[in-house]
């Protein structure tokens, strides 16, 4: 049996690439950090008796900052592939932890690399690095592909970017099997809650079911090259598959905006938004409802009450200069042609079909907090 490490497995795509690999048939161990709640949300589904025999998850606790712990890890589990995916990845929040998140995202690379080739596993062990289409930032080329230069906007892409060449030195200098995975955006029902996507998804759901009055967003305009999760967790394995290591863009070629995202979003429950005005002063407004659409989604007994609101044209998005970045990445949109000619990486999800994914989760998880809003019981299990 082949045995993986996950760095970052109670994280979103940590979680979905343990799921993948147990079903191949992998041993996954997965290194989580010690925190004062339960933190393995994402992965308790896969979790078996930690007494059990044979089990396939196996948990280390540990932190990209510590280098003997990270290297006593690899010693013991002799992991035939590391996935590396632990990082401070919020963008916004690397300006403030900007030293924290360079030795995180920059410096814990090397030490997983250190590890291996001081532990001499470089024949043995193979390691993908998380990289970002962040590394990007003020884009020098549309659409991005494995030869546009980078240029970094934030702590978090310049870290990345450390990690970005440490990897691709450490296959040069020592010829460990080592690559990058270029990632653009992707997100899923399990998202970060503050990351954009989950942030709106989380928000429209609760607008629907009247827990919420508005949302304050940032930078509407800037554009996106958004897919799921589940379909970029596959090229992951599939790099790691390949006899020669190499660094590869994934991507699915469309670009989008925040504001289109809420639109779509919102249209996809029976939500229909206008915007007005600009920058700091645009607003979107709910002007309609598609009576049909929202029953289905939401329900009917929401359905008076959503349709006042639209009928007073109730303002459902703001603008909050807080949520903007001192260096904002404006456009992505990647090419992954290098990706589906070699690795034969094709995404499942569209746009349109992740956005249908995360409202219909986001809907039934919210109506949860409506239930205990109305009832006053917590009955968590009551809409499963
Ligand atoms: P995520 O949900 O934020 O998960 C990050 C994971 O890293 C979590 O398990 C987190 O643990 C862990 N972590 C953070 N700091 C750590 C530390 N010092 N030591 C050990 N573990 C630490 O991120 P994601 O969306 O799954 O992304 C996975 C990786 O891909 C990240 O490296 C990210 O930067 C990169 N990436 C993401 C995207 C994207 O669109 N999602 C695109 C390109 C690249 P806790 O659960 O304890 O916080
Ligand atoms: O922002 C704008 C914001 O935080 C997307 C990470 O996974 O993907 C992610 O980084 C855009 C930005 O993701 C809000 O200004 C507007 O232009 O969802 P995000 P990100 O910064 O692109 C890359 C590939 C990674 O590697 C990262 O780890 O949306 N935006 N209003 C907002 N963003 C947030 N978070 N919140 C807002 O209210």
């Amino acid at each position: 049996m082949k045995k993986a490490l996950i760095t970052g497995i109670t994280g979103q795509d940590g979680a979905y690439l343990a799921e993948y690999l147990i079903k191949k048939g992998y041993v996954v161990h997965g290194i989580k950090r010690r925190a004062s709640m339960f933190n393995t949300e994402r992965i308790d589904h896969l979790y078996q008796e930690p007494f059990e025999e044979n089990r396939n998850l196996i948990l280390h606790y540990g932190d990209m900052t510590d280098s003997m712990n990270l290297t006593r890890i690899i010693q013991e589990v002799q992991p035939d592939e590391i996935y590396n995916l632990a990082a401070m990845s919020h963008v916004k929040v690397s300006f403030e932890v900007p030293e924290y998140t360079g030795n995180a995202d920059g410096l814990g690379t090397l030490r997983i690399l250190e590890a291996v080739r001081l532990l001499n596993m470089t024949d043995k062990t193979r390691i993908y690095q998380a990289s970002t289409s962040e590394l990007y930032g003020l884009v020098q080329q549309v659409p991005q592909t494995e030869q546009t230069p980078f240029y970094p906007r934030s702590p978090y892409a310049v870290a990345k970017l450390y990690a970005y060449w440490i990897t691709v030195n450490y296959r040069e200098a020592y010829n460990i099997h080592a690559s990058n995975g270029i990632l653009f955006n992707h997100e899923s029902p399990t998202r970060g809650e503050t990351f954009v996507t989950r942030k709106i998804t989380r928000a429209l759901s609760r607008i629907a079911l009247n827990l919420q009055q508005t949302v304050y967003m940032g930078n509407l305009s800037s554009q996106r090259d958004w897919g799921h999760a589940k379909d970029y967790v596959k090229a992951m394995y599939l790099i790691l598959q390949q006899d020669v290591p190499d660094d590869y863009v994934i991507a699915t070629g469309i670009t989008t905006t925040i504001r289109d995202f809420i639109l779509q979003a919102a249209a996809e429950i029976g939500l229909e938004i206008s915007f007005e005005g600009e920058e700091k002063n645009e607003r979107g407004l709910l002007t309609g409802i598609n009576k049909d659409v929202f029953v289905e989604k939401v329900g009917e007994e929401h359905l008076e009450s959503i349709k006042l609101r639209a009928l007073k044209n109730e303002q459902v998005v703001g603008v909050e200069p807080a949520y903007f970045r001192p260096t904002e990445v404006e456009l992505l949109m990647g090419d992954a042609t290098k990706a589906k000619t070699i690795l034969g990486w094709e995404p499942e999800y569209d746009l349109n079909a992740l956005i249908k994914d995360m409202m219909q989760s986001d809907v039934k998880l919210m109506k949860k907090d409506h239930h205990l809003k109305v009832t006053g019981f917590d009955t968590l299990n009551y809409f499963e």
